[in-house]
């Protein structure tokens, strides 16, 4: 905040206030008592007139805070004098450490006194400008207003289905974390990233808002035609993080800083994976692996979904079609076979068949007359674990334990979360639960089983027709041990940062757009009152589905201490990526879905730091058409997460349903593996630094106009342009090619720069493009598991830039320890020679055998066989 103590020059327009009626008549706030100690300003704010009480009353008296953090990163903190306002947990976001010695900030802080203003600067260039409206702080609203340069790049604000550059018009953003079927457009859908990225023609920026509260974030135009961004949120502090840029991958960097580095996977993770609701028993599951394996297809994870639960009810099985005997067969039969399998958890847990309520694990109505809070989620009556409680994790390791255990019960390699915002079917007010779910959900007694099963080569011989079934082993148990919970009773005296008494928690007087309407409907009810410190869901909602993601990685932590855990979720918080993955929830298969997962996945995995990720391939709700599946497929080979999952009715959609479908399976997984070291080695990268591996055009592009709106194509690895037929009957692509060399992955040949239509894409197809100046990793041939694919040589692609130089990096290690030894080796090309340089600390048990040059001057392609060990540096003539 160099400079900070400058009054600002009167801004142009600083006296216009808009048409926002109601505020007009707050007064804003005064400053005094302004202190500054090298990196840090503090002063008082104090409520300038009046109070105008619009949606709550008006705090009196504020505090400001205001931290240079880093060179590029500026902290803004606006909260209560007397810290009962609710502020995000630090065990939800621990905050990010001032550096010690900071060297000088790209950023400054001004600010006006009177009435409080701010502006945050880079340069001359003002980032974000607060000047002409009074901020408001009430006991259920915050308002502030930034305005911003007409026709400005947004880009993040997730969750949502809007394209990738936000509208900058008549535009809301509602973050209010929802069971989103069918995630319709310009709505609040699962999770909640209040951050955005703005990028300008001369650098880029970001600005993440620290609030888990309800919230309308809305980017319009004043009458007079003033560009804006305002922030409406029901509670909470105004808690901001500018992050300097100035290129866009510099503030994804910069935003990992402060919400975390996500978690790495392991090498299978990357594998294929085919999931569906509906399968009707464990024989249709294993029948699904045996059909992938006839039809060529590798299968890398079979997943189950809540059909293989007891009347929905998690932590059970259902003892007649997925038996405990069959299915630790299905599981060792995967497991043989190296491949892995993965079920659903749900939060909530069924009213009847809980374990747990003895050590008050779940929420309550009302602790002192040990009422349980109830909805209505999938097994009917449900109570929801109560994160907060400390006992909650217990609990959770104790379920995971004995129901995913090794020797007795199903032993998963990976764990799917769902309906975490939470979900509530029942909606507000519940007031039965149980009538609710009887009337509304409990499902239609489930279809007979199918007898006999078909024959199943390789399967046991429990699987095979004639076969009489086995007395299942019973999986429920008694009650576990008993632990008394030592739920700390919401004592007279709060803990500071709990949240204000005396406020509305079912219906602030500020709504915000949330589509399923009041902030209780359709989920936990706002005013349930966490054990521990006693805060309010009100204040917490947002924070549910990602505290879950974190438990469950503990617990999943506690049965396999050492291998990574994948957990993937549907609800997330910022900073989730640093336990989960996210797959983009209930899609629809239809065309517009296929296209908007690009822009879906590439704010989660560029911006969010959630780069696990990937939408349901076929797409999940209505019915797929070959056509669809092929060219999802053939785009699914390039998400991080690479599933297909299909909804309960829906026609069927594994890949060898249709031959055509099948062939782009082959043909893209076989791709994808080929590519999988190169895909581990970039991931692990955003991994350590942060760095995001998958990115808009824009990103590699920051300076060409041409890119900002592109949200069709995007870079895979920094090396990998994709850019994939999106429209229903096209067999072309209107691509954009930046200024650089490119090359066909197919042929070798060099596409020319600018606007180009790529023709005759066929299903099978799918265009890819080599940027020059960059090495790939590759495998020498694909196989049907990552575990056989590692046992494959390498080969080099080398795609010289236009200096005729390329670099490019390989990471490499045991695929799952979370302390692994690693190889970090760095490719060098020029002049005919390569450099093999780096830290060796993993010995791959193969050599790279290949190397292939792309270049103009040599015919398009040029293949040396080598024998390069990867054990230590070395230089080749090639
Ligand atoms: C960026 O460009 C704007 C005009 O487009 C100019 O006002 C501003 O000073 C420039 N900022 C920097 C840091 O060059
Ligand atoms: C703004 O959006 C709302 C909701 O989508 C719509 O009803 C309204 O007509 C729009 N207003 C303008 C001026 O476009
Ligand atoms: C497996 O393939 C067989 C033969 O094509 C088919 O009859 C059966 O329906 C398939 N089953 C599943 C679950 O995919
Ligand atoms: C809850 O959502 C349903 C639609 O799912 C709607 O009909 C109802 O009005 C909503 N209730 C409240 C209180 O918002
Ligand atoms: C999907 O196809 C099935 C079977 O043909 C049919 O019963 C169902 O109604 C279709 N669903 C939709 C949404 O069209
Ligand atoms: C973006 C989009 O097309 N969303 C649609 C998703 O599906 C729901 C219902 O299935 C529609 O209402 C949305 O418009």
């Amino acid at each position: 905040m160099r400079g900070a103590l400058v009054l600002l020059a009167p801004l142009v327009g600083a006296a216009v206030l808009t048409s926002r009626s109601d505020l007009d008549d707050c007064p804003g706030y005064s400053t005094s008592n302004i202190q500054q100690f090298g990196q840090r300003l503090t002063a008082d704010l104090s409520l300038a007139g009046d109070a105008c009480n619009t949606y709550g009353s008006d705090l009196p008296d504020l505090k400001l805070l205001v931290e240079e953090q880093s060179e590029h990163r500026l902290h803004v903190l606006i909260y209560d004098a007397n810290e009962e306002v609710y502020q995000v947990p630090e065990s939800v976001i621990l905050r990010p450490e001032c550096e010690k010695e900071p060297k000088e900030s790209h950023l400054r802080f001004d600010y006006e006194e009177n009435p409080f203003s701010f502006r945050v600067l880079r340069g001359d260039e003002v980032l974000f400008d607060t000047s002409g409206t009074n901020l408001v702080f009430q006991s259920q609203y915050l308002y502030l207003r930034t305005w911003l340069p007409n026709h400005p790049n947004l880009y993040g604000l997730g969750e949502h289905s809007d394209s990738l550059r936000l509208p900058t018009t008549n535009y809301t953003r509602t973050m209010w974390n929802r069971d989103a079927y069918g995630i319709p457009s310009g709505t609040n859908l699962y999770g909640t990233h209040p951050i955005y990225i703005d990028h300008r023609k001369n650098g880029t920026h970001g600005v993440f808002f620290l609030n888990s509260n309800g919230m309308d974030i809305k980017i319009d135009k004043t009458e007079d035609g003033r560009q804006y961004l305002d922030y409406n949120t029901v509670g909470g502090v105004l808690d901001f993080y500018f992050l300097a840029g100035p290129r866009p991958k510099d503030v994804s960097v910069q935003y990992s800083e402060v919400v975390g580095l996500p978690a790495m996977q392991s090498y299978w993770a990357f594998g294929y994976h085919n999931c569906r609701y509906g399968y009707q028993d464990v024989f249709e599951v294993a029948e699904v692996v045996y059909n992938y394996s006839r039809a060529g297809i590798p299968l890398e994870t079979m997943w189950t979904d809540i059909d293989y639960m007891d009347r929905r009810r998690v932590f059970t099985l259902d003892e007649e079609r997925f038996p405990l005997d069959k299915m630790q067969e299905l599981v060792s039969h995967l497991h043989r076979h190296d491949q892995h399998y993965i079920v659903m958890v749900d939060p909530a847990v069924s009213h009847s068949g809980k374990r747990g309520s003895d050590r008050g694990v779940f929420l309550y109505r009302d602790h002192e007359q040990n009422e349980l809070y109830q909805g209505a989620v999938w097994p009917g009556a449900t109570v929801y674990p109560d994160w907060f409680n400390p006992d909650t994790q217990f609990y959770w390791n104790e379920e995971f334990k004995r129901f995913f255990s090794k020797e007795n019960g199903v032993d998963i390699d990976g764990l799917w979360i769902d309906m975490n915002e939470a979900s509530n079917f029942c909606p507000y007010p519940c007031q039965n639960p149980a009538e609710y779910a009887i009337e509304n959900i409990l499902p239609p007694p489930p279809p007979p089983i199918r007898s006999p099963p078909r024959r199943l080569p390789g399967f046991p011989a429990s699987f095979q027709p004639g076969h009489s079934p086995s007395p299942s082993i019973p999986t429920k148990r008694d009650n576990l041990v008993q632990k008394m919970g030592n739920i700390k009773k919401r004592t007279s005296e709060k803990a500071k940062k709990i949240g204000l008494a005396d406020r509305n928690l079912i219906n602030p007087a500020y709504q915000i757009a949330n589509l399923a309407g009041s902030l209780s409907n359709k989920t936990i009810d706002t005013e349930i009152i966490h054990a521990g410190d006693g805060y309010a869901e009100y204040d917490t909602h947002n924070i549910y589905g990602t505290m879950m993601g974190s438990a469950s990685r503990k617990a999943m932590l506690q049965r396999r201490p050492h291998a990574r855990p994948l957990v993937i979720t549907r609800s997330t918080f910022a900073g989730a990526g640093a336990q989960v993955g996210h797959w983009l929830g209930d899609n629809v298969s239809q065309w517009d879905k296929h296209r908007v997962s690009i822009a879906q996945m590439l704010a989660f995995a560029s911006i969010f730091q959630v780069p696990m990720v990937g939408t349901d391939v076929c797409g999940f709700a209505g019915n797929t058409t070959e056509e669809l599946c092929a060219r999802w497929a053939m785009l699914g080979g390039f998400y991080p997460f690479f599933r297909n999952h299909n909804e309960f009715g829906s026609v069927a959609q594994e890949f060898y349903r249709w031959p055509v479908v099948a062939q782009a399976a082959r043909k893209i997984i076989d791709i994808r593996y080929r590519l999988l070291d190169y895909l581990y080695t970039s991931f692990h990268r955003q991994t350590v630094t942060g760095t995001p591996f998958l990115q808009p055009l824009f990103y590699v592009y920051p300076e060409d106009e041409k890119t900002f709106g592109n949200e069709l194509q995007f870079f895979f690895g920094d090396a990998l342009l994709i850019s994939p037929v999106v429209g229903e009957g096209e067999d072309f692509v209107q691509a954009y090619f930046p200024d650089d060399v490119f090359y066909d992955w197919f042929t070798g040949a060099v596409v020319p720069g600018g606007s180009v239509t790529l023709r005759n894409v066929g299903l099978t197809d799918i265009p890819i493009h080599i940027r020059g100046g960059r090495i790939i990793p590759l495998r020498v041939t694909s196989a049907t598991t990552t575990t056989e694919l590692r046992k494959r040589g390498f080969e080099l692609l080398i795609a010289p830039g236009a200096d005729g130089r390329a670099a490019g990096e390989l990471y490499l290690d045991d695929g799952e320890s979370i302390e692994a030894r690693a190889a970090e080796i760095r490719f060098e090309f020029a002049q005919g020679r390569l450099k093999v340089l780096g830290k060796f600390g993993y010995h791959p048990t193969v050599a790279v055998e290949a190397v292939t040059l792309l270049g103009q001057g040599r015919g398009r392609r040029h293949v040396t066989r080598v024998h390069i060990e990867l054990t230590g540096p070395t230089e080749v003539k090639l």
